[in-house]
Parts: C-alpha cells; sequence; structure tokens
C-alpha cells in the first residue's frame, strides 16, 4: 500500500471487498486554539481543522448491512440493524461507525448497507480528535450514498449523539464542529449554545508563524472518568448557582458567584468563567490581525488549566514551560487534558529550535521523546471524488 491516506482506503476497500468503491470521504482531526471545558458548560471555542486526515471509500451493499474495515485491524467488523439500534452492541473503533449509523436511524433516516475501509493519518490517542473524523468521514459517505435529507450544520449534533449515547462518552459538540465545519486558513468561533459560527481568518503563514502542536506521549490515564467528573461538578456548580449552565455566569458576576461554593467547585467554576472571556478575547485580537499578541492569553488558559481546572500532567506542563523558554509567544494544553497535545504560537523559523527544545526538557526528565509537528488550519469533512 502507498503513503497516501486516500490510496489507502482505496487499496483496502479492494483487498477487503473486490471491487471498487463508489467513492471517498475525509475529515480532519483537530486542535483546539483556546477554549477547554467550556463546551458542555454551553460556551465558547475556538477550534481548527488539521490538515491529517481519516478517509473512508465506501459503496452501498444491497444486504442492508455493514462492513467496516480499518488499518488499525486486519479483519472487518460486521454488523446489521439490530447492534446498531443497541448501543454498545459494537465495541472498540468501529463502535464510532455504528454509532453513526444508530443516530442516523435514531433521527428516523433510512441509512443504506454499506462496505467502508478506513485509513487515517490522524494519530490515536493523541486527543487531536480520531474519533470525531472516523464520525465525520462516515456520515459524510452514508448521507451521500443514501441521498440523506441532512444539511451539513445538523452533522455535528448527530455526531455527538453517536459518541454520547453509542459509545458512551460523555463529550461536548466541539470536536464534531470543528471537524465538519472547519475552514482552510481559519479557526472556528462556535457558540455552543446557539451553534452560531463564526470563521475567524487565521492566516499563519503571511504573519510569518506557525502553531507547533506537541504530542507529549503521555498515557491517557483515567482521562475518561476524569473527563465525567469536571463535567458533573460543572453541572453542579451551575445548579448551585441557579443558572442553565456556566456561560450564564458573568465574568463581573464572578467573585459573587464564588463566594457561594466550596474550594475545589470554586476553582473550576473560575477555570471555565474565565476560559470563556479568553476565547473572546482571542477571537477579538484575531479580528484585529493581532495573532502575535493571543500568546498571552494561550499561556493564561494553560495556567487555568493546570492550577483550577487540574487536568494537566508532567509531560505537559513540561512541554509548555520549555516552549515558552525557547520563545514561543504561548503555549497551552489542547483538547480534553490528562495527555494528549500541546500547542504553542511559535515564529515560523523558530519552530524546529522550540521542538528542539522541548524534546531536550523531555530527555532531561527521562520522559520518553515527544512527537512535534507545525499545522496550518485546512478544511472540514468533503467528498474527495
Ligand atoms: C474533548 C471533548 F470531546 C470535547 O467535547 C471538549 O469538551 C474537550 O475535550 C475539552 O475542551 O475533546
Amino acid at each position: 500500500m502507498g503513503n497516501d491516506v486516500a490510496a489507502r482506503a482505496t487499496a483496502g476497500f479492494r483487498q477487503r471487498y473486490g471491487g471498487e468503491p463508489a467513492g471517498r470521504w475525509a475529515a480532519p482531526g483537530r486542535v483546539n486554539l483556546i477554549g477547554e471545558h467550556t463546551d458542555y458548560n454551553d460556551g465558547f471555542v475556538l477550534p481548527f481543522a488539521l490538515p491529517l486526515r481519516t478517509v473512508v471509500a465506501a459503496a452501498v451493499a444491497d444486504d442492508g448491512r455493514w462492513s467496516v474495515w480499518s488499518e488499525l485491524d486486519d479483519e472487518p467488523v460486521e454488523f446489521g440493524p439490530a447492534e446498531a439500534d443497541e448501543p454498545g452492541r459494537v465495541d472498540g473503533w468501529a463502535a464510532y461507525v455504528a454509532g453513526v449509523v444508530w443516530a442516523l436511524r435514531a433521527a428516523g433516516h433510512t441509512v443504506p448497507g454499506a462496505r467502508l475501509a478506513i485509513a487515517s493519518d490522524v494519530p490515536v490517542g493523541s486527543g487531536l480528535s480520531s474519533s470525531a473524523a472516523i464520525e465525520a468521514a462516515v456520515l459524510a459517505a452514508l448521507v451521500e450514498l443514501g441521498s440523506l435529507d441532512l444539511p451539513a450544520e445538523r452533522w455535528p449534533r448527530l455526531a455527538q449523539r453517536a459518541e454520547n449515547d453509542y459509545v458512551g462518552a460523555p463529550t461536548g459538540i466541539m470536536d464534531q464542529s470543528a471537524v465538519i465545519r472547519g475552514r482552510s486558513g481559519h479557526a472556528l468561533f462556535l457558540d455552543c449554545r446557539t451553534e452560531a459560527v463564526e470563521q475567524i481568518p487565521f492566516d499563519l503563514g503571511a504573519a510569518g508563524l506557525a502553531v507547533l502542536v506537541i504530542d507529549s506521549r503521555a498515557p491517557h490515564r483515567h482521562a475518561d472518568g476524569e473527563y465525567a467528573a469536571r463535567r458533573k461538578s460543572c453541572e453542579r456548580a451551575a445548579k448551585a448557582l441557579g443558572v442553565a449552565a456556566l456561560r450564564d455566569v458573568a465574568t463581573g458576576d464572578l467573585d459573587a458567584a464564588l463566594a457561594r461554593l466550596d474550594d475545589e467547585t470554586r476553582r473550576r467554576v473560575r477555570h471555565v468563567v474565565t476560559e470563556d472571556q479568553r476565547v473572546l478575547d482571542t477571537v477579538e485580537l484575531l479580528r484585529a490581525g493581532r495573532i502575535r499578541d493571543i500568546g498571552p492569553l494561550l499561556t493564561a488558559s494553560h495556567a487555568s488549566m493546570r492550577d483550577d481546572f487540574e487536568i494537566t500532567v508532567p509531560e505537559i506542563d513540561t512541554a509548555v514551560e520549555a516552549a515558552l523558554a525557547a520563545g514561543a509567544y504561548g503555549a497551552r494544553m489542547t483538547g480534553g487534558g490528562f495527555g494528549g497535545c500541546v500547542l504553542a504560537l511559535v515564529d515560523a523559523d523558530a519552530a524546529d529550535a522550540v521542538a528542539a527544545a522541548v524534546t531536550a526538557a523531555y530527555a532531561d526528565r527521562g520522559f520518553a521523546a515527544p512527537g512535534t509537528l507545525t499545522v496550518l488550519p485546512a478544511g472540514g469533512a468533503t467528498r474527495l471524488d
């Protein structure tokens, strides 16, 4: 098989199923520039889609069943309507596919049976939303193969439902929105309550800048349980404060609100409310074309995740500190936490030096070497051919 991800999906299709796919659909991974753990609090996020993509080569199957092959596994996973209609019956990576079929059927759509072959350049387990990429690419394929009446604005909610209710991960709507609605050269400013989006120009290249993504390689220990615990704590706090969601606590009212809470809840709430404000401030600066000036907001976001929301780990903090010491304008963990990736805003011609400094700091601390990659904002889910 070749190295190109689309070619790998096609080759996988031919090899597993024989014949040609009817088409190929792609969806990217994402990083979040700023706005962490704000989405399920009805707040604001500013992610962008990555140039790394997942590709699905697919064709209709007349028997009304679904076969899914992924390069992660030798054997295809097969399921029919009975397994698709019962959350949890399909597990592992194939649950993201079955979840999409489930969500479509639950919304009243007639989903065609299909053969699907999946190849991906989005690393699994690095916090770059490889699961949302699978969901979005499969959704794009099934909507088109079945000529379903489902405009793309409604895809993120549906893919989120697949993840929440079929897979059982209580995530918000950021990742699915980013990988579906992302646009090249832009960050996606999303109001997670209304789902209103604004494409914010984020032309790093023209400014001589780059975003360096550092894969911390920290194992995602306890990530699921801790994520759910943070979400619950936010929901309890909103109830205690008498608001629908933490988004409704205005920054001006923050001190009075915090005074009514226990110490841990106070710190959780302070993170969410100040993080929403940092997203709004970042958007203002980007609208004014002042990309370098967002650096301190990124770094403040990291401190808030580390000290108040308590979702960072030593590898992640080391990467942020080393990137800043090597001259990054700002750096922060991106994604759900407890591992995953850090992003650093750097001068394009300094990216290699910053990456080397982080790698050296890792060696000093005895951590396994990090992965590093510079990225530009890319487009969302699409049909390739
Ligand atoms: C994960 C979730 F999937 C998102 O919904 C979001 O909550 C994020 O963590 C934290 O901002 O990526």
